[in-house]
């Protein structure tokens, strides 16, 4: 069965399945925590004419999110576990990292209210006392305020890879700041999370050239959906629902820093194509 596009756009939430588009009506924060969302996007579009004048490709999408919190986890990969460990080796760091990827307890971070939060086609914020940043391409759950993982969307943890490295302490301001992270373009919604062989690919590119290129699969999560989901909400409530940011498996090498003018595009197959600048703060 095919799944919907759930988008936020400028004339209201939009439904779209199979090259055809249905709006919604109704408020943002009221679809994104129904816990059965599917179920309600397929009343709904059974019952309502589609509108043909609304194309797929040319909707004017803003973030997917009005008033959920963004919420990230870490060290989900063996391949973030490793460049946490490097960055952090100075430190002394690299010990909580190591542990931290095989505990029973995962790590979790608040990432951003949604003021700071960009969508697709919007500029990300460089920090202007970080030198060394980077994209984090991830799977982005969407959870209504039950609890129930409702669909999911790309997301760009953009981070700062000296500033955390420098001290774990540190981790907020490395994290968290203006444009800090993007998401979209859209929410899938479908009775079931895209499977462990998606891809997740990000390219770098700065003027004409490509300046990294990387992918990983969803069989590289060390963690279940569920059971990051599971730890988010223990003694902690999200009147909104929220959004979850699943952790990165790809880490360029050591000399990628983003500059101004950088272009982030992550694609995750099945979901869609996220694509943000970067600019100065
Ligand atoms: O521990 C630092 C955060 C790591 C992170 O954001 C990730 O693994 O995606
Ligand atoms: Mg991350």
């Amino acid at each position: 069965m095919s799944h919907f596009m759930l988008y936020r756009t400028a004339q209201g939430p939009v439904a779209c399945r199979d090259g055809a588009c249905w709006p919604l009506g109704g408020e943002w924060d009221d679809w994104v925590n129904e816990d059965a969302l599917f179920q309600s996007l397929q009343h709904h579009c059974d019952h309502q004419a589609a509108d043909p004048a609304l194309d797929e490709s040319t909707l004017e999408l803003l973030a997917p999110l009005v008033s959920q919190e963004l919420w990230a986890c870490g060290v989900t990969y063996r391949r973030s576990r490793e460049a946490r460990m490097e960055e952090s080796a100075e430190a002394g760091g690299g010990d909580f990292y190591d542990r931290v990827y095989d505990a029973p307890r995962p790590e979790l971070f608040f990432k951003a209210t949604p003021h700071r939060v960009v969508g697709p086609g919007e500029d990300l914020g460089l920090r202007s006392d970080s030198k060394w940043m980077v994209p984090e391409p991830e799977l982005v759950l969407a959870v209504s305020r039950n609890g129930v993982i409702v669909g999911c969307t790309v997301g760009n943890d953009l981070s700062c890879r000296d500033i955390e490295g420098e001290n774990p302490l540190y981790l907020p301001q490395a994290k968290t700041f203006s444009r800090c992270a993007a998401v979209g373009p859209g929410i899938r919604v479908a009775p079931e999370l895209p499977g462990a062989d998606t891809a997740i690919r990000l390219l770098i590119t700065r003027g004409d050239n490509a300046l990294f290129e990387g992918e990983t699969r969803l069989s590289e999560l060390k963690r279940t959906p569920a059971g990051l989901v599971d730890y988010l909400f223990r003694d902690n409530t999200h009147p909104n629902g929220c959004l979850l940011m699943t952790g990165t498996g790809i880490v360029p090498g050591d000399d990628v820093a983003l500059a101004a003018g950088d272009v982030v595009t992550i694609s995750i197959d099945g979901i869609g194509t996220l694509v943000n600048s970067v600019q100065s703060g």
